[in-house]
């Protein structure tokens, strides 16, 4: 399985179902069809743009810039025998590629945008980086090849480890051992020698229902993840949107290959679609800076609302600095005096309940 022809398709010879192969043929094939039954399947490359760098690429991908972890082979930082003599490298390259750090890039809001128009029956990821879920993909959706870092459990007793432990750990680049044996913690991520996920096995039978197939940031190097396109139906369009030729997509008649970065390529596919608006639209509301641009924007507070903030403020505050000298205590006094009239202060029963460790004298 996966050793499909990888002879590429002579330009003389016509496609079966699209006009041509373009991207534009596609766009107008999914409407023409009304094509309601997408599989993706991705990889690293669809990331690197959100600065999480791939394996393969050389000069910038993971493998290439190892060497400050002094390995015998990149790929040892990946595989289970190792992790168990030196679990370090994992776990400061874990400390390099933690979710939480990191914006989803333009493709996964077009991942988004494929789900909301009810047109995506499974996205196949290799990535960890959980940056699909991020971008709004229900986790129904999303099969985690490769598993990912939501979870983690000892490699020996199977001991659930917790969360917020693991947060801590991985941001100071420690190792984690579990709590019941003391043995090492892996985030269920797949290492090389490591099963993958029953949900992989229980959903490979989707690519042959497809009616469209899309293929993204891949080397399509890691099996059996790089068989799954070879799955889709003969006469099925498959579309290639990567910085290279991979596995053998372009070999069939309605392979089309977008070569190049695949934000670029997607943008072209949405542009096609005529969704490229709609598309922005998604990815802006993915923007970590929209929050704090809409609080700039916000409708100006009511009194009450500033005089609760400021309440607010001022306990947590106070709360900082417990042991006042007697000047803030006054300070502070003032300050909630000049904010409230005698008449709302006298009905809220004064403001002890809200400081108790605070002698205000009315
Ligand atoms: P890979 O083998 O590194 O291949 C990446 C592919 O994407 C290559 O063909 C690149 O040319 C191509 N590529 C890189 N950047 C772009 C770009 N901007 N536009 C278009 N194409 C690009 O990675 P694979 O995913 O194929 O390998 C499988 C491994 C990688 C899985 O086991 C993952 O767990 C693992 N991985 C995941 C992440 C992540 O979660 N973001 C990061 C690094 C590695």
């Amino acid at each position: 399985m996966g050793n499909e022809e990888s002879t590429m398709m002579d330009d003389t010879i016509a496609p079966s179902v699209l006009e041509a192969r373009n991207i534009e043929a596609v766009a107008k094939y999914i409407k023409v069809y009304d094509v309601k039954k997408v599989v993706l399947m991705v990889g690293a490359g669809i990331s690197t743009s959100a600065g999480i760098p791939d394996f393969r690429s050389p000069d910038t991908g993971i493998y290439a810039n190892l060497a400050f972890l002094d390995l015998p082979e990149p790929e040892d930082v990946f595989d289970i025998g190792f992790f168990r003599e030196n679990p370090k490298p994992f776990y400061a390259l874990a400390h390099e590629l933690y979710p939480g750090r990191y914006r989803p890039t333009i493709v996964h809001s077009f991942i988004r945008l494929l789900y909301e128009k009810g047109m995506l029956l499974k996205h196949f990821t290799q990535n960890i980086d959980c940056l699909e879920r991020q971008a709004g993909v229900p986790g129904d959706k999303i099969i985690e090849a490769h598993g990912s870092f939501a979870s983690q459990h000892c490699i020996d007793c199977k001991e659930l480890y917790p969360d917020e432990e693991m947060h801590e750990k991985v941001a100071k680049s420690e190792v984690p051992h579990c709590h019941k044996c003391n043995g090492l913690i892996k985030p269920d991520i797949v290492f090389f020698g490591e099963a993958l996920p029953s949900s992989f096995f229980d959903n490979r039978d989707l690519p042959a229902e497809a009616d469209l197939c899309i293929v993204m940031g891949t080397s399509l190097q890691v099996q059996p993840f790089a068989s799954l396109p070879s799955l889709c139906s003969e006469g099925v369009p498959r579309v290639l949107i990567n910085k290279e030729q991979v596995g053998g997509l372009g070999s069939r008649k309605d392979d089309v290959l977008l070569l190049g970065d695949c934000d670029a390529g997607v943008l072209r596919f949405a542009r096609a679609l005529g969704w490229e608006e709609e598309l922005e639209a998604l990815w802006e509301k993915t923007n970590p800076d929209l929050q704090s641009r809409a609080e700039e924007t916000a409708p100006p507070q009511t009194r009450d609302e500033r005089l609760h903030d400021e309440v607010e403020r001022l306990t947590e505050e106070v709360d900082r600095t417990l042991g006042l000298t007697e000047a803030y205590q006054r300070k502070v006094h003032e300050k909630l005096e000049s904010h409230e009239s005698p008449e709302a202060h006298r009905q809220s029963g004064g403001l002890g309940h809200v400081f108790p460790h605070l002698k205000l004298s009315h």
